[in-house]
């Protein structure tokens, strides 16, 4: 049988809308128990995935994915209890990070969360600041120069008014870039904003294989009618869990801090949230840091410390008991967070 190249545009479970190279879209289940070339911790294909695939001889809209060709970059997140890794979307050029300042309110706190996701797939940013008809306080206006200043894109839009919507499609134009944000702050309208119909279009297609009791946490990709632009509607995110990133790394994925630490005295032990003779908390005493990215980057370490604490206590078989008084993920402050 002669094999065949794909991209993986959408799925769920162990089926794959794959779009194949001699143009045809067929829906893939997988070859044998497992995908060669997939054995990462991620262990599941994402969108934006190119793999190999063998046809079927009797249903041109049906194949096998025998095998997955090496990922450029893969965006992923955990899932709210953060045990379980969920490959998003691979080999994308840029993570647009959808906001609003309004319903739902500004959290400035989860594009932090966002932008290490993106700094650690070394993917570009690009903040997005939806529904801004709605109007941006002096506050917000503040956020986003500062997110600026660290290099990110920023860019006003309204999926309602269509301001600032050509300026948005040009950007992302010949890319593939993965819209990410909290549920309702307009995502799936800027993308009918950026090309009417999109959405409806690839809907009936994924109907198809859309059943079953698992929803699909993977990404959707959509191929804009100039043909080379892809965008990738992710599903709601409530929280951003982090796992994966050895704590006295953090400190890399925030541009105003990361090097900071070789000024620190205690060097790379110093957890920069306490110690005395810290370079970046002199830095923040000093004003240069944002004291809010500041609290991002110390909630995050606490969070991948304590997961980490977690996991050596599992190895042990040692027993975690939560306070009564809190769930996980459920506590005020990881309300905060979103
Ligand atoms: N005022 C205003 N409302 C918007 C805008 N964009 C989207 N909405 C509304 O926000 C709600 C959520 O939009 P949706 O696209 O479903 O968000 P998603 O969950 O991020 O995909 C809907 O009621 C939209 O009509 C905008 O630019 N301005
Ligand atoms: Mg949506
Ligand atoms: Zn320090």
């Amino acid at each position: 049988m002669k094999a065949m190249q794909g991209l993986v545009v959408s799925g769920s479970n162990n089926l794959f809308l794959v779009a194949c190279d001699d143009g045809a879209r067929r829906l893939c289940g997988i070859k044998g128990k497992r995908i060669r070339g997939l054995e990462d911790t991620w262990n599941s294909l994402a969108a934006g995935d190119r793999v190999e695939i063998e046809p079927d001889l009797l249903d041109a809209t049906r194949g096998l994915v025998k095998a997955l060709l090496p990922r450029r970059n893969l965006f992923g997140r955990f899932n709210e209890k953060g045990n379980s890794a969920q490959a998003i979307a691979a080999n994308i050029d840029l993570v647009a990070c959808v906001s609003s300042p309004e319903l739902p309110p500004f959290r400035p706190r989860f594009i932090d969360r966002v932008a290490v996701l993106a700094e650690a797939a070394a993917v570009p940013l690009l903040i997005i600041m939806n529904k801004c008809d709605l109007g941006i306080s002096e506050e917000v206006e503040d956020r986003l120069a500062g997110y600026q200043e660290l290099g990110y894109d920023v860019h006003l839009a309204s999926a309602g008014t269509g301001e600032g919507i050509k300026e948005l499609k040009e950007f992302l134009e010949g890319g593939v870039s993965a819209f990410i944000g909290q549920s309702g702050v307009g995502k799936s309208s800027l993308i009918n904003a950026i090309e009417p119909g999109l959405l409806r279009r690839t809907g009936e297609v994924s109907e198809k294989f859309k059943r079953g009791k698992h929803t699909t946490t993977m990404a959707e990709l959509l191929l804009l009618s100039d043909g080379r632009t892809w965008l990738a509607d992710t599903p709601g995110v409530r929280r951003l869990a982090l796992r994966g990133i050895e704590p006295s790394t953090l400190i890399a994925y925030f541009p105003e801090l990361s090097g900071l630490e070789s000024g620190c005295s205690f060097g790379l032990s110093c957890t920069h949230s306490h110690e005395s003779g810290c370079a970046v908390m002199r830095a923040l005493g000093d004003g240069l840091i944002h004291p809010d990215r500041w609290e991002s980057y110390r909630r995050i370490r606490g969070e991948l410390e304590a997961s980490q604490e977690y996991a050596k206590a599992a190895g042990r078989r040692v027993r975690i008991r939560r306070p009564a008084n809190r769930k996980a993920g459920a506590g005020p402050e990881d309300m905060e967070d979103e």
